[in-house]
């Protein structure tokens, strides 16, 4: 029998998950179960790269973990873990660090776009962050990274780091590739419509929260950025509001694009605008419930994430052993 491919993705538990990271990741990771064997992580080292306030951290890590299973990832099939609770992730990124140069991470759309956000006082590891990406990919030798396509170049650069290694060193790493899902791959603020969806958006209108109740959900749409023309029409450069709100009501229903023209073809954008909270308000329903129920048994959530973090730390060592004697660092047994 074939060996089956391994996929990797992480999520930052930097706010509650949005329809952004449902419709862009989480549906395609639920799917990919049937395909490959999958490692999925809770990223809280990376959520740290911009200040966090730490007990909401310590509870939102909890809540996303909550949420990967509320979503359909199988805890007792793919490896579900927190990143922290695996140290290899820490130290072979300081080892890539080693084999990555200054000009590849100051390319970094994200860190481009997300210092511009800090002002000031801009954290290393946000420059950094895509080397702990790759330490993430690279431990469990992953072959595809279903992504979004804002993270693309960062699994570009995660493959041009273990090229290079194991190009000096010695073959180590796996090379990986982007994977996108069909549909869904981008989904747009609410309030600045060429801007995509994130969870961390200071302005709360501009997102659904996956834990978002039904009126928060239709009345964020009812607000959601339009233009003034009143056709429903998928148009992302000239119409980028409404083609967002296509997008999402695509991923909502599964309905393709020209169907959901037709469908609207009489109908004005506040009509629009209520069916796509209706249908998301419902898709959302049954993923809150199951959310609840994970939380609620906290002991149950501690052991699934106990034995996960045991299984991944031994994939992950495996990995860090074989960079570690490739470069000549020793390893005493104690
Ligand atoms: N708007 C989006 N559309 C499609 N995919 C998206 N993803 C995020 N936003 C969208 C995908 O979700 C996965 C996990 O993302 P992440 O939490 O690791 O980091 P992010 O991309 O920085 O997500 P956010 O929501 O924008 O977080 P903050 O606000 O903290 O920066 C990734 O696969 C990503 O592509």
């Amino acid at each position: 029998m074939e060996k089956r491919k391994i996929a990797y993705s992480a999520i930052q538990p930097s706010g509650t998950f949005t329809l952004g990271n449902y419709y862009g990741a989480l549906k395609n990771w639920v799917n990919l179960q049937k395909d490959f064997n999958c490692c999925f992580c809770v990223a809280n080292l990376h959520a740290i790269t911009v200040p966090q306030v730490a007990s909401e951290l310590r509870k939102r890590t909890f809540e996303s973990y909550a949420l990967l299973l509320a979503t359909g990832i199988d805890p007792n099939e793919s490896l579900v873990y927190v990143q922290s609770e695996v140290p290899a992730h820490s130290e072979l990124t300081w080892l890539l660090n080693c084999c990555t140069y200054m000009g590849e991470l100051s390319r970094m759309t994200q860190y481009k776009d997300k210092s511009q956000r800090q002002g000031k006082n801009i954290r290393v590891g946000l420059f950094d962050y895509p080397v702990l990406m790759a330490a993430d990919i690279l431990l469990y030798q992953a072959n595809i990274v279903p992504v979004g396509a804002d993270q693309k170049q960062h699994v570009e650069l995660c493959r041009d780091i273990a090229e290079r290694f194991n190009n000096t060193y010695g073959k180590t790493f796996t090379l990986p590739e982007p994977y996108f899902g069909v549909s869904g791959r981008k989904i747009n603020s609410l309030q600045e419509p060429t801007k995509k969806m994130s969870k961390s958006d200071e302005n709360q209108n501009s997102y659904i929260s996956l834990l978002d109740n039904k009126d928060t959900i239709i009345r964020k749409f009812k607000r959601a950025v339009t233009d003034s023309e009143a056709i429903i029409q998928y148009d992302p450069e000239n119409k980028p509001g409404v083609s967002n709100l296509i997008e999402i009501y695509s991923c909502a229903t599964d309905k393709k694009i020209p169907e959901i023209e037709s469908e609207f073809s009489n109908a004005g954008y506040g009509d629009f605008k209520l069916a796509v909270g209706e249908n998301v308000a419902i898709q959302l329903e049954t993923l809150q419930k199951k959310f609840h129920e994970y939380l609620s048994d906290k002991g149950e959530l501690e052991r699934l994430m106990k034995m996960n973090a045991q299984k991944a730390e031994s994939i992950a060592y495996r990995t860090l052993s074989k960079a570690r004697k490739r470069l000549g660092i020793i390893e005493i047994k104690k």
